[in-house]
């Protein structure tokens, strides 16, 4: 009734405000409902019901994030409310291994015997992170566009994961930080690896082993039977420009012609900005990996400049996994000579 003491799933103090609904297994919004708790402890487990919590704090922490760190006021930058939807299913008895942003709202399924319900934070992230995107760079859902969009959210959903174990980006990610969605079950389980995107059988490297053909270098018409041309399948190749900048890497890649590289990480502090105003003043709908590292650098001409450690470090990185040239120095900007 209304005068017992009663809490549900609705924040204020976050822009507009933070929302988690029950979807009671359908995918009618209109009659979604609020979680109900007697005492502010998310803790009823009954239908799996406590994980709304996880969904919540996911909005939360990424709220947190984007905010602390860009001073950016939820996703569309205008204090949106983020509204998320928990036990979403569209097949009666078939709950759904995925989460999804639908343009609007966040919408997460129960998931399997083997994968739990998909509230993890990296995956709250994620989703918000496709929600970002929509009012930012409004990368196209298909070829090299749409595989840096699901990078992009990847990216967020490592940077998120790592700001909430942490309270912050400093310090060194935990190799859990790289995997996404490792929550939900084992390690070795995880959707996707950052730092080992071929061990999920997706492509560390441009053009290399496993890479899917798009419209973009080659030829390929996006269906949804083809992921958009790979979509989930090429984010491993910004996935891993993303770990490697961060936290560096020696290696040799698998480029048609291999190369090797030897980058030293800049840390998620500014490998964080600088993917983030690539995203955010950049890059457009139709952009290839190409146009992310011409971003990417231009931003690092910004914000450091064109001979520093961090614009190297970008360069070197993008080289490792096949997208451009690895930095040259020169040996002086300016020569004097005597007449
Ligand atoms: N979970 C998926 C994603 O966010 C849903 C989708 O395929 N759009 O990438
Ligand atoms: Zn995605």
């Amino acid at each position: 009734d209304y005068f017992s003491s009663q809490f549900r799933l609705r924040e204020t103090g976050r822009g507009n405000g933070i929302q988690t609904f029950d979807l009671n297994n359908t995918s009618n919004y209109g009659a979604a409902v609020d979680f109900i708790d007697a005492d502010n402890y998310w803790n009823n487990t009954a239908n799996m019901d406590h994980y709304a919590g996880d969904a919540h704090w996911g909005a939360e922490k990424t709220y947190d994030f984007f905010k602390n760190t860009f001073n950016r006021n939820s996703f569309d930058d205008n204090g949106s409310q983020i509204k998320s939807y928990v036990h979403y299913r569209k097949v009666v008895n078939t709950s759904l291994v995925n989460a999804f942003w639908n343009g609007t709202v966040m919408s997460y399924g129960d998931g399997s015997t083997t994968t739990s319900i998909l509230t993890s934070i990296d995956v709250c992230a994620h989703e918000t992170g496709h929600a970002i995107c929509q009012y930012t760079a409004g990368l196209a859902y298909q070829n090299q566009s749409g595989a840096m969009n699901e990078g992009l959210s990847d990216i967020w959903g490592a940077c998120v994961e790592h700001y909430a174990r942490t309270g912050s980006l400093a310090g060194t990610p935990i190799n859990a930080v790289w995997q996404i969605a490792e929550d939900l079950s084992t390690s070795a389980n995880a959707f996707r690896s950052m730092n080992n995107p071929r061990t999920k059988g997706n492509p560390d490297t441009y053009l290399g082993t496993n890479w899917t053909a798009t419209g973009d270098e080659s030829t390929c018409a996006p269906t949804s039977t083809n992921d958009y041309c790979g979509v989930h399948n090429n984010s491993g190749v910004l996935n891993h420009w993303f770990y490697i900048l961060t936290a560096g890497k020696t290696g040799t890649n698998n480029a048609p012609t291999p190369a090797s590289y030897n980058v030293t990480g800049i840390g998620m502090e500014k490998s964080s900005q600088v993917i983030y105003y690539a995203e955010r003043d950049y890059l457009t709908a139709n952009a290839t990996y190409l146009d992310a590292r011409n971003a990417t650098l231009a931003v690092a001409s910004n914000l450091y400049c064109t001979t520093s450690p961090e614009y190297i470090a970008i360069t070197n990185a993008w080289a490792a996994v096949n997208v451009g040239p690895q930095f040259v120095s020169y040996n002086s900007d300016v020569s004097l000579k005597s007449l």
